[in-house]
């Protein structure tokens, strides 16, 4: 791909694993607060990433799961969501302050040596720019959202991932082609989005992803790999490199590396 010009990151579960061990927490922390009993498990919050947005996915588990309400919420639905949204957030961006979600192998080098050689970053999340900037605050460092030209986020565009509109935005607002980007994604809703956009993908997977659909992805990686942990291709295109998920990709520019460099994404 020699004519890559930038690359978009999704957040949550790609930058790093902040779903099972940071909006998730965060969540249940804050239904006890709100004195509810409700309790996303590990594995109900799996079912439940189904549905992109906090807010959107707080309203789906009411519906769905019919858990007990309080009186203020039969009142006014929208307003008890928003509330429990809000100290969801709140107990998220203390979690990330404590240091407990660290990035995902491969993601500082990566972007660092994006940086270095050029190519435009930009963001594309689900979730807000408040919840963006503090996980590359605590992790990159304080002041590394200016390391994105376009942090797309939230509720900027009225329909949420897998629709293409936040990756439609990120564009937009770089003036660029989707042929001259490529996305970073962990998940099936994340992967639609992008490629509804237009965009060529690489997929780096998590638990609550790895049985996702991900067909006509670029790439499609355990992670992207650090020198001293090579990285697993589950599918995809890899220039000779080990079969699927036995042996790590070896990036030609770097007879050996196994992980995702800058001449490794121009090799695609
Ligand atoms: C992930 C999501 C988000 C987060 C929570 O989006 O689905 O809903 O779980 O975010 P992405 P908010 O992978 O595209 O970043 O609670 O802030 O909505
Ligand atoms: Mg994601």
């Amino acid at each position: 791909m020699t004519n890559l010009a930038a690359l978009i990151f999704d957040v949550d579960g790609t930058l790093a694993d902040t779903e099972r061990d940071g909006h998730r927490p965060a969540f249940n922390i804050a239904f006890s607060e709100a004195g509810l009993d409700w309790d996303w498990t590990v594995d109900l919050y799996g079912k439940l990433l189904r549905v992109t947005g906090g807010k959107e996915r707080i309203r789906f588990y009411i519906k769905q799961y019919a858990p007990s309400l309080p009186a203020a919420a039969l009142n006014n639905l929208d307003s008890f969501i928003l509330g429990l949204h809000l100290a969801k957030n709140r107990y998220y961006a203390q979690l990330l302050s404590e240091g407990k979600i660290p990035l995902r192998p491969g993601v500082r080098r990566l972007l660092t040596e994006a940086r270095v050689q050029g190519l435009r970053l930009a963001i594309s999340t689900t979730t807000s720019p408040d919840n963006v900037i503090a996980l590359l605050d605590h992790t990159l460092g304080s002041g590394s959202a200016s390391w994105f030209e376009v942090i797309a986020a939230g509720d900027v565009v009225p329909a949420k991932k897998p629709a293409p509109d936040i990756y439609h935005y990120a564009l937009h607002a770089m003036k660029l082609d989707a042929a001259q980007c490529l996305a970073f994604e962990d998940s099936e809703n994340g992967f639609r989005s992008a490629r509804d956009a237009g965009l060529r993908t690489v997929v780096t997977v998590n638990e609550y992803t790895y049985d996702h659909d991900f067909s006509g992805a670029l790439l499609v990686l355990d992670h992207l790999g650090e020198p001293h942990l090579p990285l697993r291709v589950i599918s995809g295109n890899a220039h000779g490199a080990a079969a699927p998920g036995i042996l790590p990709l070896t990036a030609p520019a770097h007879p050996g590396a196994a992980y995702v460099n800058v001449d490794l994404l121009l090799s695609l």
